[in-house]
């Protein structure tokens, strides 16, 4: 029988989702969707976190967790692509140090054939902006779970258009707190919560 992942992460029970992940894979489920699963155990951690159940210990708990997952999932997930299709700068906005989403995309993106180009965490709107000069990418990509990194995102648009270096490229904001009104606000071309979906809008934006 399969056991609930998200329920398994939310009680911690480390042993079970690390078995249940093995196990899964060996009866051929895909890797992303036992993401999936395990995003929506995030999704629940977080609810307990608002409501005062969970602490920032557990949300640490559950990240770690979360990684020990992916590090099984991850080499299922990085199928060398034969040629690169496209290159993408990404980064986590300035304040905002949640990473997980952002890695996991990363990683599917370049398993999906494009060149990826991290720029990490908390990085400030110069970085962004420099590295887009820099390394021409035909896409931008932010990864935000928090609601105040919204302005920074914005700040970083801004100056791209400032500068005339929005014209030729695509914005795209993934990760939990976004939604379609965020994209409007910073003046994105697409969003998501879902990495197939992001890989899928990316592929769009070059017309593949
Ligand atoms: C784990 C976690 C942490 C960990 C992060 C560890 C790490 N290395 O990332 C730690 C403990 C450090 C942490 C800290 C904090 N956290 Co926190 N955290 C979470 C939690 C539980 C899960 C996030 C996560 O990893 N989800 C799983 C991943 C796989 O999902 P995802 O990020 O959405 O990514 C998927 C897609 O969105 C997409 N994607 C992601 N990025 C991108 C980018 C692109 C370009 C594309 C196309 C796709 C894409 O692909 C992924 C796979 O499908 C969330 C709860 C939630 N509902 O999300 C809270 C949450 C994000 N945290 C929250 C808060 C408040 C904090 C703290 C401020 C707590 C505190 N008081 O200190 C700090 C902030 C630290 C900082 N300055 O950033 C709030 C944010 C509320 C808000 N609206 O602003 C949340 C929502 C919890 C809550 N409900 O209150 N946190």
């Amino acid at each position: 029988m399969k056991v609930n992942l998200a329920q398994a992460l939310v009680e911690f029970k480390k042993d079970v989702v690390l078995a249940e992940v093995v196990q899964r894979l060996n009866d051929g489920d895909k890797p992303v969707q036992l993401i999936r699963e395990l995003q929506d155990g995030m999704g629940l951690i977080g609810q307990k976190f608002e409501t005062g159940d969970y602490f920032l210990s557990e949300l640490l708990m559950s990240a770690d967790l979360f990684s020990k997952a992916m590090e099984i999932l991850e080499p299922k997930l990085q199928e060398t692509a034969l040629e690169t299709i496209g290159k993408i700068i990404i980064g986590t906005p300035k304040g905002d140090i949640h990473d997980i989403g952002k890695n996991i995309f990363c990683t599917v993106a370049k398993g999906n054939g494009f060149e990826v180009h991290d720029l990490g965490v908390d990085v400030p709107a110069q970085r962004f902006v420099a590295a887009v000069e820099k390394l021409n990418p035909q896409i931008l990509g932010f990864s935000a779970l928090l609601t105040p990194s919204f302005e920074p995102m914005k700040e970083v648009v801004d100056l791209l258009l400032e500068r005339g270096l929005r014209e030729n490229l695509k914005i795209i904001v993934g990760g939990g707190v976004t939604t379609a009104t965020v994209k409007r606000y910073i003046g994105a071309d697409g969003q998501t919560t879902d990495v197939m979906d992001g890989i899928k809008q990316c592929k769009g934006f070059l017309g593949r």
